[in-house]
């Protein structure tokens, strides 16, 4: 609040110097009282526009330095690699025309501006420059196009070969549950018009369903490392969004039908803990929170990197903590991690 009354306070304080400065050269009998730009004022704008474009690039650099590291660490899926270097390319692309497009820009604005007696050459068209800077973004934009279709379509190919590993992600107002297809990896039946929550059925399991038995529903997601996961996604309410950053991937999650998406991850959690970035990361984020606590403020431990699935749209007022654990790790300890965990009907057996 002080801050915005600091903000109005200096804004009619600059209206009151500009004001005054205005009648300060009213008041004066000037020589040249025309509306229309001289020389001067021509030069003035010249000298602007060179200083705008190194504002610009200016801040350019800066973003890179002080931002650049909030960047996603390397993927930790297969399809990952992929997805980061059509984003890259795409990037470099982007950067080098606004570079030069802007130079070119500022750099004319400034060469050809208005002078006593300057006339400006006036034809009504070229060709050859018309063709060529129409045909550089065709080629250009047709080539990151078609890139861009064949890494969609490679990514979005949801499909059973290699056996992959079949879970549910259910979102709900404002948590996620995972449920895996058991020892048959196949999903029982599930409608929301069946959950019962006496009787802890809480994602609506069709029970006289034989694959629904087996199904093991949990609140972290454990995935086997190296091999591929088919996810199918539910919503119970609004509209969610699976995101799962670190692995390049997202899906809408929406009521009344079945969405999917499929990745393989390529890293386990420990040794996404050994890369450099997210190193530094944790090393930042615990050196603010030794600050808090030190300051007394809750919930300021350290923190260790984990994977995480996100709700990415905005669903409601606690959207913002819709999260889940995201665990990779080796084959055996998925299995022990899995075994160790309860099945449906041991869930109904229990509460009945
Ligand atoms: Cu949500």
């Amino acid at each position: 609040m002080t801050t915005l009354l600091i903000f109005i306070v200096l804004g009619l304080v600059f209206i009151a110097i500009w004001q005054m400065t205005k009648i300060f050269e009213l008041s004066q009998l000037k020589s040249e009282q025309s509306q229309i730009a001289n020389d001067t004022d021509n030069k003035y704008n010249g000298y602007l526009l060179f200083a705008f474009l190194i504002f610009i690039y200016g801040i350019t650099i800066f973003s890179f330095w002080k931002y650049g590291k909030f960047l996603l660490p390397e993927a930790a899926s297969e399809h990952g690699a992929m997805y980061d270097q059509l984003e890259l390319v795409s990037y470099i692309i982007i950067f080098a025309v606004q570079t030069l497009t802007q130079f070119l820009l500022h750099y004319f604005g400034f060469k050809y501006r208005g002078r006593k007696g300057l006339k400006a050459l006036f034809f009504a068209d070229n060709d050859r420059l018309e063709f060529i800077w129409t045909i550089i973004p065709v080629i250009t934009l047709a080539g990151l196009i078609l890139w861009g279709l064949y890494t969609w379509t490679d990514i979005m190919d949801v499909n059973d070969e290699d056996d992959p590993l079949i879970v549910e992600l259910y979102a709900q107002q404002f948590n996620w549950t995972a449920r895996y297809g058991g020892s048959d990896n196949v999903l029982g039946e599930a409608n929301v018009r069946m959950i019962d929550i006496d009787k802890a059925n809480i994602l609506g399991l069709d029970e006289s369903d034989s694959y629904s038995r087996d199904d093991v529903i949990v609140k972290e997601l454990h995935l086997p490392v190296g091999r591929k996961v088919n996810f199918y996604f539910r919503s119970q309410d609004v509209l969610h969004s699976a995101y799962m950053p670190h692995f390049r991937a997202q899906m809408n999650c929406v009521p009344g039908m079945i969405t999917e998406f499929s990745f393989t991850p390529i890293t386990t959690t420990v040794d996404m803990r050994q890369n450099p970035d997210v190193i530094d990361k944790v090393n930042r984020t615990n050196k603010i929170r030794a600050e808090k606590a030190a300051a007394g403020a809750e919930n300021s431990d350290p923190w260790e990197f984990d994977y995480i699935l996100l709700c990415n749209k905005i669903c409601g007022k606690s959207h913002y903590n819709m999260q889940m654990k995201i665990i990779v790790e080796t084959q055996e300890e998925y299995d022990a991690w899995i075994k160790s965990q309860q099945t449906f009907s041991d869930t109904m057996a229990s509460v009945q």
